[in-house]
């Protein structure tokens, strides 16, 4: 074969193989799949706006994959044509928009269609580019969906100012609680080598409304704001500045004992305070606008003031004043429970007092229940209680405690629960959505925070349906009063886009994301009880567990609390209190097992086995049935599943389908284990309708997965 020939042949396969590459169906898209088969019914007939910026490139590159030919640029509007601008822009200042759109601010955005001189327009405006570049994708997001017309009114601006990632990742490329592989970030090659990713990472999250994010795992390393990290974290501030992201980092709070090598880290402490304003120069210098910084004190053997006989009002003010001439932020982390009392009165306990102490840039990061992530948790009370204090819920992406990357659980049903549920602060209605995002304290700052789940996985987050997590955050901190069944539309129509998937089983692919966080608490634990996971790694179940010499409030016995008289932790008035810390009526209704909800009944109550349930079964029954709902549900998955191959693409049918074998598998177990453990406490039958176990409880203890965490 002659040289040119061969050649020909290479070239060709390159080609077909980066063609392959670009549209496989891997997942690596994400939901920006701008796939040309499908009709999405919007016709434009040119675009005006300044080319070469952002939203009008990212417009322009989308349509030309959904479309196949670039979308002409045009110099005056033609009939129906599209124009992106700021109030810069002349006709767009003719409209007559601008107060309109100052009222909405820099982020937020318009798409109208307008009529000018007989001719139809679309407008995409806003008063600064990062609005524009919102409301460029908000407007792909309604071509994607199919949900383009001649008559357009669109007008929106964000729920919260800083709407931010919580990376949880190591400098030694690790990820705590991270199921998608790698951390993403290449410290290692960083800042030489900058990896076409964070690109497709900046453009992700902007197209969601994410406009921040913490790099760096709360368990923070000193070594993170030395001069050669700080090098490596301006050059990916870099890449994510031109999609308004703005970088924060973890801090230590020994930093300046363990880096600057101070004899101490005191808060109050002179030189400790200057070196903490210089280290702010010094970061400044290099990202001008970086955002701030996110604080784990005292919290699980991390240092803090406390170390030092100071408060938690005293570290933060002391980080607060540093960052305060740059307009820089401090996180501060309301997730302690040094030992002494019911875990879940502890952060309320130690912040209640400190309510208006703080600067007026510190924000409180508080979990959304007053635990840790579990699969459900009532609210924490420290929403609403701080009414001087601004404080952002912190949501966990990752699914530490939801069946990792294995399970598919769609959990903007249970966000949507804590963002709703009211919290009679200033009597009804008085949400933590609305509490949190400045509608009721008209806080100066607000925010919200999603531990990411995001690793260097060709399909970001190790489950494809594990996407959606990722999406549904950014919607909801866009907007906090989105309905779950909102964002999953979205997200299925532009993930899984075919021309088939307009049908009924895009219906059933819907419902099943919608119940399945419901799923997952009924097969893993019902009925308000919480973590009886095996130790360490959070996947499996162990209620049984017991490690010698380990932390009460580590192990599971602490919480579920099962002998022979019943089962549950009593945070009644008689018990731990727990139930004073809500307002009224909540407290009262937690406080009385006829009006506390079913679903947190064992989080506030110790029962007997056969207390009535509001069903008529007895605690023990109900709680075998809920089980046994959840196995089914999950069958049922599969077979959702099953049937909607031919309208799915081969890679990720086959990944999504092999990860809901394991789910069902998972869901016995979970039933298996927990209902033969707790049985030889109830020493009643399983109810006979109800699929037997599989398993037996000796087996089950002996199982030691290899999965390392720390506690
Ligand atoms: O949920 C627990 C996790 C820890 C985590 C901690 C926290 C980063 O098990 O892995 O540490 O919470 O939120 O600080």
């Amino acid at each position: 074969m002659c040289l040119k020939y061969k050649k020909s042949i290479f070239l060709c396969c390159f080609v077909l193989a980066t063609l392959f590459r670009l549209n496989a169906e891997d997942g690596n898209r994400l939901w920006l799949r701008f796939n040309q088969t499908v009709n999405r019914n919007c016709h434009f007939s040119g675009i005006l706006g300044q080319s070469g910026s952002l939203p009008f490139d990212e417009f322009q590159s989308a349509w030309n994959d959904m479309n196949g030919t670039e979308l002409v640029a045009l110099k005056t509007a033609t009939d129906n044509s599209l124009l992106i601008g700021t109030l810069k822009d002349k006709t767009i200042k003719s409209f007559g928009l601008s107060k309109e759109l100052k009222a909405l601010g820099k982020e937020g955005f318009i798409i109208r269609s307008i009529n000018k001189n007989g001719k139809r327009i679309t407008v995409v405006a806003s008063i600064a580019d990062n609005g524009l570049l919102y409301g460029v994708y908000h407007l792909l997001r309604i071509i994607q969906t199919n949900r383009f017309s001649d008559n357009l009114d669109v007008a929106e601006k964000p729920s919260y100012s800083v709407r931010i990632l919580n990376h949880w990742d190591n400098l030694d490329g690790t990820v705590e609680r991270g199921y998608a592989g790698r951390s993403i970030w290449k410290w290692d090659e960083l800042p030489a080598v900058i990896s076409p990713r964070y690109k497709v990472y900046a453009r992700a999250n902007a197209s969601i409304g994410i406009n921040a994010t913490v790099l760096n795992n709360v368990n923070a390393s000193p070594k993170v704001l030395s001069v050669e990290y700080l090098q490596k974290v301006k050059a990916i501030a870099d890449v994510l500045r031109p999609f308004h992201i703005r970088v924060y980092l973890s801090i230590n709070f020994s930093s300046p004992k363990i880096l600057g090598g101070l004899p101490t880290s005191d808060p109050l402490d002179k030189n400790v305070r200057k070196w903490w304003v210089d280290k702010a120069s010094e970061i400044y210098k290099l990202i001008p606008d970086f955002g701030g910084f996110l604080v784990k004190a005292n919290s699980e053997g991390l240092p803090g003031p406390m170390d030092y006989g100071r408060t938690h009002v005293d570290g933060a003010n002391m980080i607060a004043d540093a960052l305060k001439p740059h307009g820089g932020i401090v996180m501060w982390r309301a997730f302690v429970y040094e030992p002494g009392d019911d875990r879940a009165k502890l952060a309320y306990k130690e912040f209640i007092n400190f309510d208006g102490q703080f600067r007026d840039n510190v924000i409180i990061q508080v979990k959304n229940g007053p635990i840790d992530f579990q699969p459900r948790e009532p609210f924490s009370p420290l929403f609403g209680a701080l009414k001087k204090t601004p404080i952002m819920p912190e949501l966990q992406i990752t699914q530490e405690y939801l069946g990792q990357s294995n399970h598919l659980v769609f959990l903007s049903p249970m966000w949507e629960e804590c963002l709703d549920a009211d919290t009679y602060c200033n009597g009804h209605g008085s949400t933590i959505g609305k509490v949190t995002d400045g509608t009721i304290f008209g806080n100066k700052i607000s925010a919200i925070a999603g531990v990411s789940n995001i690793g260097e996985d060709t399909n970001w987050c190790g489950h494809h349906f594990a996407q959606a997590n990722w999406y549904a955050f950014g919607r909801l901190a866009w907007n906090n009063t989105l309905t779950s069944e909102e964002i999953a539309d979205e997200w299925i129509q532009q993930t899984f886009q075919t021309p088939q998937i307009q049908n009924t089983e895009f219906e059933t692919i819907l419902k099943m994301m919608l119940t399945s966080h419901q799923t997952a608490v009924d097969y893993m634990m019902p009925l308000g009880l919480h973590h009886i996971f095996a130790w360490s790694h959070h996947y499996g179940p162990e209620p049984w567990c017991d490690i010698p010499g380990a932390r009460p409030d580590w192990l599971p016995k602490y919480y579920h609390n099962a002998n022979e008289a019943g089962i549950g932790f009593d945070r009644t008035t008689k018990g731990s209190d727990a139930v004073s810390q809500y307002y009224t009526p909540l407290k009262e209704q937690f406080n009385d097992p006829a009006l506390c909800p079913d679903k947190y009944l064992l989080w506030f109550h110790h029962l007997s086995w056969d207390y009535k349930m509001k069903s008529g079964k007895t605690l023990w029954d109900e709680m075998c049935y809920t089980y046994d709902e959840g196995v089914k549900e999950v069958r049922e998955y599969q077979k959702i599943w099953d049937k909607a191959e031919n309208l799915i693409d081969a890679q990720r049918f086959a990944e999504v389908q092999s990860k809901l074998r394991i789910q069902a598998r998972d869901a016995v177990w979970w039933k298996d284990a927990c209902l033969l453990y707790f049985q030889t406490f109830s020493k009643q039958p399983i109810p006979y309708e109800i699929e037997r176990p599989v398993h037996d409880l000796d087996e089950l203890k002996k199982i030691k997965l290899d999965l390392k965490h720390h506690n």
